[in-house]
């Protein structure tokens, strides 16, 4: 295909509930999306940045800069482009990988709507439905967290996850394991710990937890091998793993036993579905993370949650978890799984009406 135009569409979507982790506090989800106008038709994406550079180096505003100045011109200026062309397209540009991933999704979208195949055949769904998890924000208090993880359970979600940072952790753990019993229980602390911290880590063994997310930052291999070492828990790594080969390299030295796939994070759905490969071959469960999508970025990472090596619930919740009104039909949770979009591309139609009534700056439109 040829690409005409690339569009970026900032908007606000206001959470239903601020969401706290060790890295802040957010009230609004700052959208970015990218719509691509090729000779075959259009397609989306959604850039998973934060507002802020907190969880990664990446944040919205350098997203759309990086996409506007460099990115697109170099997709527009190619004269052919295929989803599996944008990687080798984009290369000249270090990292970036959030922005990237957005571009070649639109891409991606556009080559599959104009072929009626939807994401979850492309990329290999195995299954038409997939098991949910929900991702829980630090509380003020105990009481205030039992009663939000209780709205999850009886939600029909199938696993929860704590976010946990020193200070906050095995209280909360505790009281959440108490309430729901054997039901699936895991922790992220996004990089909130140190070396100093493991026998403290260690003590969270007691609670049966399925996991423990990103403890240490993320470049910090080392310490995340001796935490491994250390505690019963298995060690799961989301910030540091942007790459298949660094997920190789860190599951093979004992780093990590199970991985956090999200696509945006490591530059597109390919580099997921090929981390996901790398990891079945060498028997190491993935779950599929969230970033607080809309249902545009939501459809693509249900359709990847739907591989065969998922097999434990993602952060894949339902539109309600975040959104008052989502950006496309909104993901119902039904005995706490989500259905696989069927239709070409992602499958979800994006509401026009609303990115526009919703949006925060102009569009900009790359041509
Ligand atoms: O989409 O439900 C979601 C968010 C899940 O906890 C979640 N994501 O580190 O895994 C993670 C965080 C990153 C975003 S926190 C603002
Ligand atoms: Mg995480």
């Amino acid at each position: 295909m040829k690409i005409q135009a690339v569009e970026l569409h900032r908007l606000a979507m206001p959470l239903v509930r601020p969401f706290e982790t060790s890295f802040g506090r957010q009230v609004a989800r700052d959208v970015l999306l990218v719509r691509v106008r090729t000779s075959v038709g259009d397609g989306w994406g959604e850039c998973v940045a934060m507002a802020d550079p907190v969880y990664s180096s990446e944040y919205v505003e350098g997203c759309a800069s990086v996409i506007r100045d460099y990115l697109a011109p170099a997709l527009i200026a190619a004269r052919e482009v295929t989803a599996e062309s944008v990687d080798a397209l984009l290369r000249f540009a270090i990292g970036h990988r959030m922005a990237k991933a957005a571009l070649e999704t639109a891409v991606l979208d556009a080559q599959l709507r104009a072929e009626g195949r939807s994401f979850g055949a492309y990329l290999g769904a195995v299954r038409d439905a997939v098991d949910c998890g929900v991702s829980v924000g630090i509380a003020t208090g105990i009481d205030e967290l039992l009663t939000e993880v209780q709205s999850y359970v009886d939600a029909g979600y199938r696993r929860i996850k704590l976010k946990i940072k020193p200070g906050w952790d095995l209280e909360p753990v505790r009281a959440v394991r108490e309430l729901i019993g054997p039901t699936l229980l895991q922790v992220d602390a996004n990089t909130a710990y140190t070396e100093a911290d493991i026998a403290h880590l260690g003590r969270l063994d007691e609670f049966g937890l399925l996991l423990i997310e990103q403890p240490f930052v993320e470049e910090d291999i080392a310490t995340h091998i001796l935490l491994s070492r250390a505690i019963e828990t298995p060690v799961c790594l989301d910030e540091s793993i942007v790459t298949t080969e660094l997920a190789v390299d860190a599951i093979q030295r004992g780093a990590t036993s199970i991985i956090n796939i999200k696509a945006g994070r490591v530059g597109g759905y390919l580099e997921a579905v090929r981390i996901h490969d790398a990891c079945a071959e060498l028997g190491v469960p993935v779950w599929s993370g969230g970033m607080l999508e809309t249902g545009v970025g939501r459809a693509a990472n249900v359709a990847l949650a739907a591989l065969e090596n998922f097999t434990l619930p993602g952060d894949t919740s339902a539109s309600d978890r975040y959104f008052a009104e989502d950006l496309t039909e909104p993901f119902m949770l039904d005995n706490g799984q989500l259905r696989v979009p069927a239709g070409a591309g992602s499958g979800v139609d994006i509401r026009l009406d609303l990115v526009a009534s919703l949006a925060t700056r102009e569009v900009v439109t790359v041509r």
